[in-house]
């Protein structure tokens, strides 16, 4: 092996040996700590560490890099200390995680890393987000981002190269290819001779290195960081190496070649660099006993004042609390737009519009008069609201396809791109995984994000992104994915199985995720807004056939609804239906047509939802129907019939009675989709309910 130190000094030298060391002996150390069954579990990254090591010691310290399951060379290199990592691999408390997720899985922007997810490829769209935000504050940094040969499969992989290289992110994508993913040899995994032959494809530059080279890795990363810092561009870096040791430990190494081990035995990033510094005087065998030594000793230290550290103890108001970052759900009054100077708002109306009697409820109708607010459709307020969020929060990125010049499928932000330009109203590629992933990295960076779907469907492409990155970065290591996923949704408007769904439901299950879906242009408005103050990832709902269909008075200026706050339509008192979104339109209008006396719960937001104002009117009405537009079986209304019938039985007069889309896709020609959709099905158990 050559090494060429270009222009480094012995200390330099030196001290990448000691870097280069130390995730040896951490190694070392655990496969004795295994051997004797003292820690269950270890991903090994042994023959790899001048990869981790070479390009963390390239890059400023305040530049993120985001590693994998093998990368201990990072987290050793920006120098966390042996004894909080090993309680973090050890699920204590005292861990990054405070026991709740394993190893390398956790952030830190003390130390500016984010640890993967155990899906891979899921961190290389967050990377962009990253890499963006410098981008837009025109700091010259460079954000580095791992990936397996084996991760190099996933579809979020090409779907990161692509926007990185579109958007011209400083972003070096550092793909680590040992010839393995988990067991299966890269001729079965890919086609390409080397990676570098796919930069070209994405229009990005390529470069190959010797990944057990640390001086190639540290020089050649040094050199394109300052480049790139300069110049900001994605690069996709190939680092050629070996993994010795299986997949994880208990995996073995049997469907490896014993060759392949010979050969790369020789090629040992550890001992090659060792023996050059030998042979160039910097180093002999008493110093490598010394530093040998000091590395041990402090890491036994840790290791120790880790095992004396007790298992976590559960604390369930905590685990529940670190679910959802804090954040006030006080409404805030409808104000003029001035929100520079808040001491000069003037409050208009109240905005509580809860126990509204009409369908053109507004933050407060009563007072909302024709000098303080318009008649608007939904889109016109979700378009002021976006408007008014842009101005409010000059750290909000919208980005989403065609959202800007086009305005968005449905024209949602129309006019936006042409008032804060493109930087804010970015058109993205077709690529939701990794735009939520980037919104994920902007919110890392202290910026927010709203993300349009341009149809709701199509968020089962982005799915991964926000169930187990958005939803779970707070809990696991207490940074919340300040998001806002826009959802055009629902079906009524013949556009057949992949345009029409409800895909709420999907989500609710998801503990980390809010659900907001207005029924109606002001409580849109004041939602969004509010949406945008809430740092944990909303997914708001917009349904397609309320954008034009149904218009009302809507306050002008800033305002916010309360999250968890449902709207009483009171038309009588004989049942209750309790829905939410277009069916509160089809509910209203059959009760009122037919003068049932009935009372409409809209419920606004489905995660939270109101379970005060629910008891009320169950207690009330004593007859239930819960209705939604969704397909029947495991949507939201299971949950909250379950939830009356455990908590208000006494108050039932009736069983509580569900209505639902039919169990099946959603069908294109309107006879199909007027059989699909709920609203006959509904006026006949109303009925039914009436009279039980
Ligand atoms: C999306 C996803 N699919 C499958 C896995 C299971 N898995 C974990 S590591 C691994 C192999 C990864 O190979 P590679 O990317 O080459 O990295 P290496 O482990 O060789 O460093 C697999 C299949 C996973 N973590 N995520």
């Amino acid at each position: 092996m050559i090494f060429k130190r270009k222009k480094l000094t012995d200390n330099q030298l030196l001290h990448l040996y000691k870097a280069l060391i130390r995730p040896r002996i951490i190694e070392e150390r655990m496969l004795v700590l295994l051997r004797q069954g003292r820690i269950g579990k270890w991903f090994s990254g042994i023959g790899q560490e001048a990869i981790s090591v070479g390009v963390t010691e390239a890059l400023k310290s305040d530049e993120y890099i985001l590693p994998l399951h093998r990368n201990l060379g990072v987290f050793t290199s920006r120098n966390i200390s042996d004894q909080k990592l090993f309680a973090q691999w050890q699920g204590k408390k005292s861990g990054f995680t405070k026991g709740r997720d394993r190893s390398f899985h956790f952030g830190t922007r003390e130390h500016h890393i984010v640890g993967m997810i155990s899906h891979l490829g899921a961190m290389l769209g967050v990377a962009n987000g990253i890499a963006l935000s410098d981008l837009l504050d025109k700091k010259s940094s460079v954000t580095l981002v791992f990936s397996g040969d084996g991760g190099a499969s996933e579809g979020d992989f090409h779907e990161a190269l692509n926007v990185a290289a579109v958007w011209q992110l400083p972003v070096i994508f550092l793909i680590e290819n040992n010839g393995y993913g988990l067991s299966t040899p890269s001729n079965e995994q890919f086609r390409c001779a080397q990676f570098i032959d796919k930069g070209i494809g994405y229009g990005m530059e390529a470069i190959q290195v010797d990944g057990n080279n640390i001086l190639d890795l540290f020089n050649t990363v040094s050199e394109l960081a300052e480049s790139i810092r300069s110049n900001p561009r994605p690069v996709l870096l190939e680092a050629i190496t070996f993994r010795m040791r299986g997949h994880e430990e208990a995996s073995g190494v049997k469907y490896v070649p014993k060759d392949l081990f010979e050969i790369w035995g020789q090629k040992d990033p550890v001992t090659n660099y060792e023996r050059y510094l030998i042979q160039q005087g910097i180093l002999n065998e008493q110093l490598i006993s010394k530093i040998r030594k000091e590395i041990l000793d402090t890491l036994n230290e840790g290791i120790e004042t880790v095992f004396l550290e007790p298992e976590v103890e559960p604390d369930l108001a905590e685990e529940i609390n670190d679910v959802y970052a804090p954040v006030s759900n006080t409404p805030t009054p409808v104000s003029n737009p001035e929100f520079s100077s808040p001491e000069k708002q003037e409050t208009l109306i109240e905005s509580d519009s809860a126990h509204s009697n009409t369908l053109n409820h507004t933050a407060n109708p009563e007072s909302t008069s024709p000098e303080n607010g318009k008649e608007i459709r939904l889109i016109d307020a979700v378009n002021q609201a976006l408007e008014i969020a842009l101005d409010k929060h000059p750290n909000l990125v919208l980005m989403g396809q065609d959202i800007a010049e086009y305005g968005g499928a449905f024209k949602a932000t129309e006019g936006l791109v042409q008032k804060f330009g493109k930087e804010r109203v970015r058109n993205t590629p077709i690529t939701e995984s990794s735009i939520l992933g980037a919104a994920l990295g902007l919110a890392i960076k202290n910026k927010k994000a709203m993300v349009e779907m341009q149809f709701s469907d199509f968020v089962t492409c982005g799915f991964n992104q926000i169930v187990n990155n958005l939803a779970k970065n707070y809990y696991r290591w207490g940074v919340a994915a300040d998001v806002v996923v826009r959802m055009p949704t629902g079906a009524g408007v013949q556009a057949g199985p992949f345009h029409s769904q409800s895909t709420e439901a999907w989500f609710y299950h998801v503990p980390g995720l809010k659900i907001y879906y207005p029924s109606n242009a002001a409580d849109a408005k004041g939602l969004l807004l509010k949406a945008f103050e809430d740092p944990n990832p909303v997914l708001f709902f917009e349904h397609k056939v309320i954008y034009r269909n149904y218009q009302c008075m809507v306050p002008n200026g800033y305002y916010t609804l309360e999250e968890g706050k449902a709207a009483v339509h009171d038309f009588g008192d004989q049942a209750v239906i309790i829905t939410y979104g277009w069916a509160v339109h089809k509910a209203l209008e059959h009760i009122q047509s037919e003068k049932i006396s009935a009372t409409v719960v809209d419920l606004r937001t489905l995660m939270p939802w109101d379970k005060e104002t629910v008891m009320e009117q169950v207690k009330r009405c004593n007859k239930v129907l819960v209705l939604t537009e969704d397909t029947l079986t495991g949507s939201i209304s299971s949950d909250i019939a379950a939830w009356i019938q455990e908590n208000a039985f006494q108050h039932l007069d009736a069983p509580v009675m569900r209505v639902g889309g039919l169990d099946t896709p959603i069908p294109l020609s309107k006879t199909l989709e007027d059989q699909f959709l709920p609203w006959n099905r509904m006026k006949e158990v109303l009925e039914k309910l009436l009279k039980y």
